[in-house]
């Protein structure tokens, strides 16, 4: 296995070292953003963890290759690229390493790579979860199934009401997943500080965070960790705008037919479009949010024994 695994220098520098590693996914840099913002936005965050003093480890395939830690060139030929890079998920990985293919992980492939590295915390935008409409579609991400079977706990802005929140939290529940709130006790809905769900921990402090996955993982208790962390104040979007664009790109996918892997990236789209510049501003807010946190969780989890 370790022979498809690239791990960036510096990457590999640190876990051998013992010190902070974050992870970060790249469906949003190819299918959640368009270029040229979403690889300036990438680099951003990169810079935002290393700030934290942890060290970013952008996750993908290229080439065949299992890339745990991108170089901006890489990162840069992602972005550029965009939706002709294959979306990657747990499914897919061992296809498009047998053609040599070139795909952006999803939150669950980014899982998978960074657990076979060794990296514990992870931070993106939003994950998947249980669509609208799932006792029909059966639409639930594969991001699910994953946070119930593999050691990473991912720190997001909780997910886009795109998804039905209480069906993916009845989903997350019944599976051992843990949701933890991060000075709330409110779950958030990405681009809103509230969902109108609750949250199963509040915890205040990276330490306290921290503190938990020590102990989830000492105790053979595998699977992964929400940590949702609200979108600051400042650049939270107002409900009834959000809302009306959400339905109305429910409503478009609906009418045109769209299902399976593309359904996500279109209602991210047209969210994104019927919105304006605005959306893509609080997405890229919450995402630098999103990886400072991460990688104060991934100093303090260096420390606790
Ligand atoms: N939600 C977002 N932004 C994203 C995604 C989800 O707000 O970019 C991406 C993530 O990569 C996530 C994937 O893992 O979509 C889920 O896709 P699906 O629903 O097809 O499992
Ligand atoms: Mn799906």
């Amino acid at each position: 296995m370790e022979s498809m695994l690239d791990i960036a220098p510096d990457v590999a520098a640190a876990l051998a070292a013992d010190r902070p590693v974050v992870a970060l996914e790249s469906t949003i840099i190819a299918h959640g953003m368009r270029y040229p913002r979403n690889v300036e936005t990438a680099i951003a965050v990169e810079d935002a963890v290393r700030a934290e003093g942890a060290v970013p480890a952008t996750i993908a395939i290229l080439d065949g290759r299992l890339k745990v830690g991108l170089e901006r060139a890489q990162i840069e030929r992602l972005g550029n690229e965009g939706r002709q890079v294959a979306k990657v998920s747990r499914r897919d990985i061992p296809f498009i390493v047998a053609a040599g293919g070139t795909g952006a992980t999803t939150v669950a492939a980014t899982m998978i790579l960074a657990a076979m590295a060794g990296v514990r915390i992870f931070a993106t935008g939003g994950i998947g979860g249980v669509h609208r409409g799932a006792a029909h579609s059966f639409d639930i991400s594969a991001d699910l199934q994953e946070l119930a079977q593999t050691n990473v706990a991912v720190v997001c802005a909780g997910a886009k009401s795109i998804l039905d929140l209480g069906l993916t939290l009845e989903y997350l529940e019944t599976r051992g997943v843990p949701v933890v709130g991060y000075r709330t006790d409110r779950l958030p809905a990405f681009y809103t500080r509230e969902s109108g769900f609750g949250v199963d921990y509040r915890l205040d402090s990276p330490e306290q965070i921290a503190a938990a996955l020590r102990f989830k993982w000492a105790l053979d208790l595998e699977g992964g960790v929400v940590i949702a962390n609200p979108i600051p104040e400042s650049h939270a979007m107002p409900t009834a705008v959000i809302d009306a664009a959400i339905e109305h790109a429910l409503q478009e996918a609906d009418e045109q037919g769209i299902h399976g892997k593309a359904t996500t990236p279109f209602l991210l789209a047209r969210v994104a479009e019927l919105t304006g510049g605005d959306s893509l501003e609080a997405n890229i807010r919450l995402v630098l949010n999103n990886a400072r946190l991460a990688a104060q969780i991934a100093v303090a989890y260096g420390s606790v024994e």
